[in-house]
């Protein structure tokens, strides 16, 4: 007779399989860490030494060297702003284990890690996305460009061993200075990889996106220590000294208020944070940081990498490709690699899922063993054979298969307008209505949050969060397709065409465009969502998913150089892009658009009034009736890059 279990025991029997489902990978990681470990330390020696800069200024270069003298390596190499670390010849960083270094570790990569000029150890003044001169003359003109031609003229002429092809990869800032590195013309630079990386902080990266600040970013990023002077080499970071309740981060930025508020907290001791405040429009300031006016006659072999759910960088992935695509010959080597990631997903253990999207198997490594190992082995080692790899090579979210393209966005791919619509529904067929439009009011005291869950920090997850929480708020207009009857795919970049009014001089607008699940969709199988603790499970039914979303300060509707107010009640256009995206819309599914005027604390709060965002008051911040046309006359509309077979 079988022996039954008691029915409470059912329950643990199920969540403790499911705890050694979790957690058997995680144990065999930490089993083959160890060994990998012990390789490394085996089979590689460390070395610390100062590179000296044309100017004299003396970089602090971290070198990890095979110790095998049969054949001769080659150098991949990363300069960075977050450090060396772990400092001292005998502290070998766990990056060589821990991630896919491992595998280039295994073909006997000479690393390079080097602290750029005024960071951690090495010497100098520290300048944030420091501008390329391309005028350079003398000893004294340096950029970071410079300095990366500097740091590998020395190591390849110094270095025992070394087969003098030098690669440089970076992910976020670090991937800024690969992009510079790409123009330092050094001929031994064979290869670079700029992954999700910094290309333009007024556009789409980390601090604005359409001029919109991001305060909670920057603001956490800046203030929580990086931007503080650094007045002499040091192996100890910089720490704040702020004491930010951080419970709650809706409430905390709430309550600090106004940016004026935020400058005031900070003091006179970020000197990058007073240059943002001090350049609120798009003007030659921010033209000198933005490395795609820069960007032609490109030597090395470029990839460029990111993540289709980045929430940092997803920008400079899409536009730094563009921008070299745009400027050197078809013949110049510059591929696109997007995956369904999170911010450096792609370098990670795990690249199955983020938050309750599962992408079905394990994105990160496909794409590290079957893309950017062998690309810097080819260039690098003269090993395998790239020609195979697709000019663009992205990750179809909905099919969760990846695609293969000659080019970007794909050439079948058709520009078509959706229309928003009466009774919140979106139309193929331009509306017919004489006078229709819907209505909110945005209030800057109750801003729609960019997450339905309390945290204190940014999450990564709302990048493809359920918006069912926004969905059911009155200042939220949210309009929707029937349920389709055939697949609808998306490849490249959305244009919001909105028709609207205010009641104001100003007001942002974001445009989310999202996944409607069927009320009755599941996964198959047990899936991991370590969110939702283990063997915790999401209602999926009906699930919202954020496939992406974008703000637009309405001042710059016209210009992003020349701001303009809006005059009240008169309808205008805003129209602008959101960053490209690669998503199948199944059948069975629908399509949503929601718009709404705040998205916080991930952007900070337009006052609604056509004043200095950075100098206003508290007291400035006003409501504002916001009206969205979509009639005969005044069709807001969502340009879609159809894929048409
Ligand atoms: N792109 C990230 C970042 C840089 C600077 C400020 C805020 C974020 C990063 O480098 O990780």
């Amino acid at each position: 007779m079988p022996k039954f279990i008691p029915k409470t025991n059912h329950i643990m029997l199920r969540k403790t399989f499911l705890l050694i489902f979790l957690l058997l990978p995680v144990l065999v990681f930490a089993q083959v860490n160890s060994q990998d470990s012990a390789w490394i330390r085996e089979n590689y020696t460390k070395k610390e030494i100062y590179i000296t800069m044309r100017d004299g200024v003396k970089l602090f270069t971290s070198i990890y060297i095979p110790k095998d003298t049969t054949e001769k390596h080659p150098i991949l190499m990363t300069r960075t702003p977050y450090s060396c670390a772990p400092y001292g010849e005998q502290n070998f960083s766990a990056r060589l284990w821990m991630s896919h270094y491992r595998y280039y570790a295994r073909e006997n990569y000479i690393f390079v890690t080097q602290d750029v000029r005024g960071r951690w150890m090495s010497e100098g003044e520290f300048v944030d996305v420091r501008p390329f001169n391309p005028d350079k003359k003398t000893i004294k003109d340096i950029d970071e460009a410079s300095d990366t031609y500097d740091a590998i003229d020395w190591l390849v002429k110094n270095l025992p061993y070394n087969n003098g092809n030098v690669g440089v990869m970076g992910i976020s800032y670090p991937g800024f200075y690969s992009t510079m590195a790409a123009l330092s013309g050094h001929p031994a630079l064979k290869a670079v990889s700029p992954q999700a990386p910094v290309t333009d902080w007024f556009q789409g990266d980390d601090f604005h996106h359409n001029g919109v600040f991001f305060v909670m970013d920057g603001f956490s990023f800046y203030a929580g220590g990086f931007g503080y002077p650094r007045p002499k080499p040091t192996m100890v970071g910089s720490r704040s000294n702020l004491e930010i309740p951080t419970n709650d981060n809706y409430q905390t930025y709430l309550q600090i208020g106004a940016m004026k508020n935020f400058m005031k907290l900070t003091g006179d001791s970020l000197s990058f944070w007073k240059d943002l405040y001090a350049h609120p429009n798009r003007d030659a300031w921010w033209e000198a940081r933005n490395p795609r006016n820069f960007v032609s006659d490109v030597k090395p072999a470029m990839l460029e990498v990111g993540g289709l759910f980045d929430a940092e960088d997803c920008f400079g992935a899409w536009n730094l490709y563009k921008a070299i695509e745009k400027k050197n010959p078809s013949s110049h080597f510059n591929k696109l690699v997007m995956g369904p990631w999170y911010h450096g997903q792609w370098a990670s253990t795990d690249g199955t899922h983020l938050g309750n999207i599962q992408f079905g198997t394990n994105t990160s490594f496909w794409y590290q063993n079957n893309i950017e190992i062998p690309f810097f082995n080819y260039y690098l080692k003269g090993k395998g054979d790239i020609s195979k790899l697709s000019e663009a090579t992205v990750f179809m979210g909905g099919e969760n298969e990846w695609k293969h393209y000659d080019q970007w966005p794909p050439v079948n791919t058709q520009p078509t307008a959706i229309y928003l619509d009466d009774n919140n529904s979106l139309s193929w067929n331009a509306p017919k209505a004489k006078y229709s439009f819907s209505e909110y009011i945005s209030d800057p005291a109750h801003p729609v949050p960019y997450t339905q869950d309390i945290h204190f920090y940014r999450t990564r997850e709302y990048m493809d969060d359920d918006q069912r929480f926004a969905s059911r708020r009155t200042d939220v207009l949210t309009f929707q397709t029937g349920v389709l009857d055939q697949d609808l795919s998306l490849a490249g970049v959305i244009t919001a065409d909105l028709k609207v009014s205010l009641s104001t001089t100003d007001a942002d607008f974001v445009v989310k465009i999202i996944d409607v699940f069927p009320d009755d969709f599941k996964y198959a199988g047990a899936v991991p969502q370590p969110n939702r603790g283990v063997g915790g499970t999401y209602p999926m039914g009906g699930y919202q998913m954020l496939v992406r979303g974008e703000i637009m300060r309405g001042r710059y509707r016209n210009s992003f150089s020349n701001p303009e107010p809006f005059k009240p009640n008169k309808v205008e256009t805003v129209k602008f892009n959101l960053p490209d995206v690669s998503y199948t819309f199944k059948k069975g599914h629908r399509l949503m658009i929601q718009v709404q005027s705040s998205w916080f604390p991930l952007a900070d709060r337009n006052p609604q009034q056509f004043v200095n965002i950075y100098e206003c008051d508290d007291k400035d911040f006003i409501k504002s009736t916001i009206k969205v046309f979509h009639d005969a006359v005044n069709a807001s509309n969502i340009i879609l890059p159809v894929i048409k077979d």
